[in-house]
């Protein structure tokens, strides 16, 4: 079993979370020395390894904070404080299995991820389930994403997302085969970023009553 049932972490995996359901799992789930999970506002939130191969099931509304909307809950797993202002984290989602269109998994920047709602310098690249794939910004540092840039993509392959910072400007881009990749808009600068900050996967099912398991693997998550 996945999270505190004994078993060690080689044998770990999203599938073998998939089969027992997550049922009375903690949330603190735990993953390989250095990396961390943060179980943001969601209302459940579950975690799992294999090797670089991660899963995450978590419910929650969405992350999202405009036009009235307040929303920061997720589940990530992330390397607190590996983010510099010259670094990139990607990977490649496998699954988005969330039933809401706007159900979405990718990488996620923030100063301090245990932080929903508050913490500034943040943004997401992910894969949607029915929406393509998006590039999410706090444009004015509250804590909550509000401006966004769009791509069509293939979302019923694997893909890769990436952000990148280069000194204040932060690129998102995909990639069906983790080389070539196309920009999502335009760099941006992210209000009150810090010099070095969290990074990782996120979760997000965008329907507090369900999640799914999501899958990602080839991940990056270290400093470029
Ligand atoms: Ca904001």
């Amino acid at each position: 079993m996945i999270c505190q049932a004994g078993v060690a972490p080689e044998y770990r995996t999203s599938l073998n979370a998939n089969e027992f359901g997550f049922t009375g799992c903690a949330v603190d789930a735990p993953v390989t020395a250095g990396l961390s999970t943060a179980a943001g506002s969601a209302v459940s939130s579950y975690f799992g390894q294999s090797g670089d191969s991660f899963g995450i099931a978590a419910a929650g509304a969405d992350v999202w904070g405009a036009g009235g909307q307040h929303d920061d809950q997720f589940g990530s797993i992330y390397k607190a404080g590996s983010f510099g202002t010259d670094a990139s984290v990607s990977t490649r989602v496998v699954s988005v299995n969330d039933a809401n269109a706007w159900a979405k998994s990718g990488v996620m920047v923030r100063n301090d991820t245990t932080k929903a709602g508050s913490s500034a310098g943040y943004a997401v690249v992910a894969v949607t389930a029915r929406n393509g794939v998006v590039f999410e910004w706090d444009a004015n540092g509250d804590g909550y994403l509000d401006t966004d840039a769009r791509a069509s993509a293939d979302i019923y392959r694997p893909i890769w997302v990436k952000l990148t910072r280069s000194g204040t400007a932060y690129a998102a881009s995909y990639s069906y085969d983790g080389a070539n990749y196309v920009p999502i808009g335009q760099p941006v600068t992210l209000a009150s970023a810090a010099a070095q900050q969290d990074a990782g996967l996120f979760s997000t099912s965008h329907d507090v009553t369900q999640s799914a398991i999501n899958q990602f693997d080839s991940s990056s998550l270290a400093a470029r």
